[in-house]
């Protein structure tokens, strides 16, 4: 049997087909939320972006943002941006070293959450990967709800389908009430 040109068999795992990117033989496709709003935020956010090469290919990489904090006591802003990494390692493999990362940079992991933090890494989702472990949810159980993570994701990929909820990144952000402000640095 000969296989059309156009089928996505025929092509390399980890390459474009109709638009659509499938990842490599057991990789899986990640989008990563990114934030600092303490100290040399930029560097900080730099850090990360070196530190998720290691980690696997940072596909895509959204402008950086600066967004007022949400569901914080804090008056410090954030830089909050997204990447898509393709990565060999599974979640919780990738979920611990991205902990390993933030307690590198100072984040002091054992403080009550909502603090403000050099950098926070957090896998908001991981393919069509549904999971609800006490270590970690996927999709991430807030995504909807935050313009800091919508914004720079629709940037980046708006026509994403979220595995639970069914709709695009785009549709999400369009049903997203608020008054966040998300504020796009050249
Ligand atoms: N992260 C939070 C809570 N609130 N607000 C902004 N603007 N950016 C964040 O990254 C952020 C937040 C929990 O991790
Ligand atoms: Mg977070
Ligand atoms: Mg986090």
């Amino acid at each position: 049997m000969t296989r059309s040109s156009k089928a996505s068999g025929c092509l390399p795992d980890g390459y474009r087909c109709g638009g659509a990117i499938r990842p490599r033989r057991g990789a899986v496709f990640y989008y990563l939320g990114l934030g600092s709003n303490l100290g040399e935020r930029g560097e900080h956010i730099g850090k990360a972006l070196a530190f998720l090469a290691e980690c696997g290919r940072v596909l895509k990489r959204s402008s950086v943002y600066e967004t007022t904090p949400v569901a914080m006591d804090s008056a410090k802003p954030f830089l909050n941006m997204v990447v898509a990494l393709e990565s060999p390692l599974k979640p919780l493999e990738l979920l611990v070293r991205c902990k390993g990362h933030e307690a590198a940079q100072g984040r002091d992991l054992k403080s009550p959450p909502y603090r403000d933090r050099p950098i926070d890494i957090d896998i908001l989702l991981a393919g069509d990967l549904v999971l609800a472990t006490p270590e970690l949810t996927v999709p991430h159980p807030r995504l909807c709800e935050r313009g800091f993570v919508l914004v720079p994701l629709f940037e980046i990929a708006p026509k994403l389908l979220h595995p639970v909820e069914k709709v695009t990144v785009a549709r999400l952000l369009s049903r997203l009430k608020g008054s966040e402000t998300v504020r796009r640095l050249d």
